[in-house]
């Protein structure tokens, strides 16, 4: 056996110690939008640090652990606080509790970010769909032997966000009143934001919305077989398109600020899906 199933399967071990919860839906929260797993009916919770071989997060404002329980009826996991490629680890440990979350049974997974905004039309505060994303320039999660117990060595990526997640996203979005913008994520490495140059090329190419997580996820995810949806907060314009510099504190602010309606839809969306 390749040593990174046996890495996954020793992870699903120590998770199952803890707890047999089956989810449907996995959760990914992104800055910001973290404490919407205290809101929930937690049923079990296991810290990352109780998970042998698990990577941690070294980011402020990112907690480390799964919690399992209920959303309406829907059962749940959600990953509170993911680990970044900019942090040091490897795509392959980035990736690895989005497929941990498939292992333990869920066949749907929603992603959530907080992203700078590069379309014109954004406005920081807003939610934007993921219909698609650029992750081409950041390295594949998939890179190395490939896990043919989880998934091809060469899976197609025509439809990494399910279109029919997208049509519950934008009729839950309407049902609360809640504006919902549109458009194609890029995942850069980070830790820097980028330059006006870069906003530039990356709108050229076709990108909305800028960030350093989840197109990985979703690859790894998607590679599994996992239905996708994806929300981007919009937290910031990206650089260049505001006379202000760009900072975390800025990004968390917004989060913060939004975070009522955005835990609104996300209830919506895990129960609508
Ligand atoms: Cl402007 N860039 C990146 N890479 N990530 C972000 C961001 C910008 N705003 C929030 N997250």
């Amino acid at each position: 056996m390749s040593k990174a199933l046996e890495k996954l399967q020793n992870c699903m071990r120590c998770i199952r110690e803890k707890t047999d919860f089956q989810p449907e839906v996995a959760l990914i929260l992104g800055s910001g939008l973290g404490d919407y797993a205290e809101s929930i009916d937690i049923r079990a919770e296991v810290s990352y640090r109780e998970i042998e071989g698990f990577p941690v997060s070294t980011v402020p404002g990112h907690k480390g652990r799964f919690v399992f329980g209920y959303v309406n009826q829907v059962p749940v996991v959600i990953m509170q606080g993911r680990v970044h490629y900019y942090e040091g680890y490897s795509m392959e440990e980035v990736v690895l509790p989005t497929r941990l979350m498939g292992m333990m049974g869920a066949k749907k997974l929603l992603l959530t970010n907080a992203a700078g905004g590069m379309n014109f039309e954004f406005t920081p505060g807003d939610f934007m769909l993921i219909t698609d994303h650029i992750s081409s320039m950041v390295p594949n999660p998939l890179i190395g032997t490939n896990l043919d117990e989880l998934g091809p060595r060469f899976p197609d990526m025509s439809e990494v966000y399910s279109r029919r997640m997208g049509r519950v996203i934008r009729k839950e979005a309407e049902k609360l009143g809640i504006p919902l913008k549109e458009g194609v994520y890029i995942q850069l490495t980070g830790p820097s934001y980028e330059t006006p140059a870069e906003i530039r090329m990356f709108r050229s190419l076709g990108a909305d919305a800028v960030g350093m997580s989840t197109a990985c996820e979703a690859i790894a995810a998607r590679h599994m077989g996992m239905e996708i949806c994806g929300i981007s907060c919009i937290t910031n314009l990206a650089a260049g398109m505001s006379a202000r510099e760009l900072n975390h504190a800025e990004v968390q602010e917004t989060a913060d600020r939004v975070a009522k309606q955005f835990k609104e839809l996300v209830t919506a969306v895990v129960t609508g899906i």
